[in-house]
């Protein structure tokens, strides 16, 4: 459906003189079959899971929402201390040390090494392996398996999904977030689309492969501020009627996420990326200063496929102390600090973690008020001031 060109991958930021990165086609296609959204190009997958940058504790939004997601979750299945969470994918532990604070005990699964010690540090016990069908074999049986913004990174699904239901017990519920591809569609963010991503989904493709895997999708809770626009589903291996909820957004994903809006979406990606890099020369033509905020692996397809780089930004800011001191993949634009970017702030800040744009305009409400302005890139490029 579309073609975005040989990109670099998204998380693997340079090293200052480590060379020029590698780049992998990055190419959208349709299943007519299941209105799958996918890649069909994969990267092996050490390339991109070994050593991980990204830390789900960057944001205060989403430690805010893993705390509720706990409570939540918590409380719908009564869970008490002699109960056992896994979550796979359980990067800095977040959301499990949301449960371990309401007396719930957890175990994460985290292939990669970096992340998974800082887990371990708090004290979240924390699996450094791939979750496949060798160490699902060794598991016990949980009440309730976590996957959020996993199953998007998933090569395989029926095997992944066959391995959730292994370890789960006949009571117990599969719980997952991921980015809704209709919204990723409608808010026309292409920068969602990178190698990490072999999917896009929606609820009705899922429904299928978590079926074949014997499990139900049943219920579903939708994030609109989440990632862009996130749902959380919830799965049991037995059968349960779906909700209303479920029907309806099944219902909007066959004219919102069918193939004539993926085909639509294709049409206006090249020219919104136009429309941005215009915007962008046409301020430094007018002699202002622009840094990027915040350094998500999105921003390096935002930036590559845009053709936006250091002639643009002078830097791009981001609190993860492990991107600092690294380039954004194949522009080469620097990442320092925020306390840095304070001595240096630009005129004008491209807001390349768009997803939190609501704390991010909170936060710098000073720079806004000293007349900084920001460059917000989806749905549409707009120029945002106090
Ligand atoms: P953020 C992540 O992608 C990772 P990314 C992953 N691949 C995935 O599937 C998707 O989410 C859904 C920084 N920041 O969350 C922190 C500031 O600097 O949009 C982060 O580096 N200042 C698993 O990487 C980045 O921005 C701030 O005030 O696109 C945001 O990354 C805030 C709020 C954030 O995810």
């Amino acid at each position: 459906m579309l073609d975005m060109g040989s990109l670099p991958l998204a998380n693997r930021l340079e090293n200052l003189g480590s060379g020029p990165s590698n780049t992998y086609p990055l190419v959208v296609y349709y299943c007519h079959n299941c209105a799958l959204i996918q890649l069909a190009d994969l990267v092996p997958r050490n390339e991109m899971f070994t050593d991980y940058l990204y830390l789900t504790s960057a944001s205060n939004t989403m430690v805010e929402h893993f705390d509720r997601y706990a409570e939540t979750i918590t409380r719908r299945l009564g869970l008490a201390i002699t109960d056992k969470v896994l979550d796979v994918g359980s990067n800095d532990g977040t959301l499990l040390k949301a449960f371990q604070r309401r007396g719930v005990g957890v175990l994460g699964i985290e292939p990669a090494q970096n992340v998974a010690s800082i887990a371990e540090k708090e004290g979240v016990p924390t699996i450094t392996e791939y979750f496949d069908l060798k160490l699902a074999n060794t598991l016990e049986k949980f009440c309730v398996v976590t996957a959020n913004n996993i199953l998007s990174h998933v090569g395989n699904l029926r095997e992944f999904l066959a391995n959730v239901a292994k370890v789960l017990r006949p009571d117990g519920l599969f719980v997952f977030e991921v980015p809704w591809a209709a919204d990723v569609l409608r808010n026309n963010s292409f920068d969602m689309i990178y190698h990490e991503h072999l999917s896009y989904f929606g609820l009705k493709p899922l429904v299928k492969a978590l079926g074949i895997a014997g499990m139900s999708l049943f219920d579903v809770e939708y994030f609109p501020s989440i990632h862009g626009g996130s749902f959380r589903a919830i799965a049991s291996p037995s059968f349960k009627e779906p909700s209303p909820l479920v029907k309806e957004m099944v219902a909007r994903e066959d004219k919102e996420a069918d193939f004539w809006a993926v085909r639509d979406f294709s049409g206006r990606v090249p020219i919104l990326a136009q429309r941005l890099r215009e915007m962008l020369l046409g301020l430094k033509r007018d002699g202002k200063r622009i840094a990027g905020y915040g350094a998500p692996a999105k921003a390096t397809i935002l930036l590559n496929y845009c053709g936006i780089g250091r002639d643009i930004l002078d830097y791009a800011s981001d609190t993860t102390p492990l991107k600092q001191g690294k380039l954004i993949p194949g522009v080469g634009v620097s990442i320092v600090s925020p306390q840095f970017a304070r001595t240096k702030p630009p005129d004008y800040y491209l807001l390349l973690a768009w997803n939190f744009r609501e704390e991010i305009l909170a936060k710098e409400q000073e720079f806004l008020d000293k007349g900084g302005r920001f460059v917000v890139p989806f749905p549409n490029p707009e120029v945002v001031d106090s």
